[in-house]
This record gives structure tokens, sequence and C-alpha cells, in this order.
């Protein structure tokens, strides 16, 4: 499905009019999650992580024209626990942003705060293919994080290291073989691994599949405002002369009849 996200004829409020679509479904996401309306969970147990310290895990960077992306090794990492009734294997990671202001640009947010970026970590459940997993309500766990802009330039490390790779993919399909260069666990340094929010809702982009199981983590990540401004400078919707991807985040859906709930802390 093609689609955009700012352009003025072609942006978000378009996307219900792509067919064949769920955009408009009452599944929706990003939403801002509310936390007096937060359910206690104790289903919430910890989650386990396979493969997150190894950086064989990641294959390559790309510029898929609305993100970037990093295809990762689903044979070498998974997801399990945390509440989800299935193993999941890890098949990418890519990220929203903004226009390089510090405060907008995640997807998700917590009491109308809205962060700089937002990573998310997709898992496609074992026993499905990618195909079948769009059409069930539990196909995908995705993994989000904040991402919160400090002053403190060039931190930390690993992130250094991530976008020290864009100006290589700088056009969209471009793509740079980055194996064995950083782990998953050095980009959510900082982040306690039980402490997030779950709820059912969709894919954030079209079609908007109503496939996805959401974890959403209550600590950001925090990193330098010059690394996070290189997301919103340096990659591009199609090639050179083309306008940078910015505000590649999907605004807030209605949470419906849907419950948002959290761990007991
Ligand atoms: C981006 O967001 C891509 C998609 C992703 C979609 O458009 O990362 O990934 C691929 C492989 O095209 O869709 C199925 C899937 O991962 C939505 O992902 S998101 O809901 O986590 N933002
Ligand atoms: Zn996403």
């Amino acid at each position: 499905v093609e689609f955009c996200y700012n352009l003025p004829a072609c942006n978000a409020s378009t996307w219900a009019t792509l067919a064949p679509h769920d955009c408009n479904g009452t599944n929706q996401s990003p939403i801002n999650i509310l936390t007096a309306g937060v359910m206690p969970d104790s289903n919430l147990t910890a989650f386990t992580f396979r493969g997150f310290n190894d950086s064989s895990t990641l294959i390559n960077i790309l510029n898929t024209g609305k993100a970037v992306q990093i295809e990762l090794d689903s044979e070498k990492m998974s997801v399990s626990g945390g509440g989800l009734q299935s193993q999941y294997n890890s098949t990418q990671f890519h990220f929203h942003w903004g226009n390089g202001t510090s405060v907008n640009g995640s997807e998700h947010a917590v009491d109308g705060r809205t962060y700089a970026m937002e990573m998310h970590i997709v898992n496609l459940r074992t026993d499905l293919t990618a195909a079948a997993a769009l059409n069930d309500s539990k196909g995908f766990a995705v993994l989000a994080f904040f991402i919160e802009a400090t002053n403190d330039s060039g931190i930390p490390e690993s992130w250094k290291n991530l976008t020290s790779f864009l100006s290589n993919i700088t056009n969209i399909g471009a793509t740079m073989d980055i194996m064995n260069s950083l782990t998953v666990n050095s980009l959510i340094q900082g982040v306690d691994l039980n402490n997030y929010y779950r709820y059912q809702g969709s894919l954030t982009t079209p079609a908007c599949k109503e496939s996805v199981v959401w974890t959403v983590f209550k600590d950001p990540i925090k990193v330098s405002n010059d690394l996070i401004n290189l997301f919103s400078n340096t990659v591009r919707i199609n090639t050179t002369a083309d306008p940078f991807i910015t505000n590649n985040n999907r605004p807030f859906q209605a949470l419906n009849t849907r419950t948002v709930t959290s761990q007991l802390k």
C-alpha cells in the first residue's frame, strides 16, 4: 500500500481511503495512554529476551522511505513471557521521529506526554507466516520504547554508533551491512524492562491491520539531541533533492472499548 505522512495532499488523514485497509477500525494504534484508566494485571510477568545481547542478530540498516529499519536474524532473536501467550521471533526494529524538535515524534504518549522518538521492535509469532500474522489479533508483538532527548551531546555510545550509519542510507532502498557492530540491549540501556503497559492494537502504517499485542515500556531511552536530529536531517523519502523523512508518526487513535493494562508494582 502506498501511503505518506506529512505531504500536503498525502498524509495520515487520507489513509482510510486506501483500500483494502483497516485504518478506520476500532482497535487502532498508536494511543495516548491515560494512566487513570490503566488496570493492573498479575498475568504481566517478566519477559525472556533471547539474542538481545548478540551483535550478530543485527543484519543491515535500511531506508524504507518511511523509516529507518534494522533487519534482524529472526532465528537468533526472540521474545516470550511478559504475559504473551506464545513465543515471538524478532524480525526487525525501526524508528518514528519528528522534525528536529525535542518533544514530538513518538507515536504513543502517556497522559498526553510525547517524546522525541519511538523505537519499535517487531516480533512475529513463531507458528505463523508474516502474511498469516496480519489476520490474527495476536500475530505480532511489538515492543515500543520512548526516546527522550537530552542535552548531553553524543550519548549514549551505542546510539552514536547506530546514527553514524545514516549517512550511508540517505536514499530509499539503500542498505548497509552492520553485522557485529552493536547489540539491541546496548540501545535500550537504562529501561526497566519490568515496567510496561499492554494493550491490543494495530500496525501503525497502512493497511493498519489489527494484529498487534503492544508493549509500551514506561521508562524512556535517553539520547542526545544532536543524535536524534540526525534522523530528521539525513535520510530522504526518495532520492537526492526529495524531502527528508520527518514526522513519520501516526496521530493518536481512539481507545474505544479497549483497556490498557500494566503489571502490579
Ligand atoms: C513500517 O512500519 C515498517 C513495516 C511495519 C510497519 O512501515 O517497519 O515493516 C515492514 C517489514 O514493512 O510493518 C508488519 C510490519 O512490521 C508497521 O509497524 S509498526 O506498527 O511497528 N509501526
Ligand atoms: Zn513502528
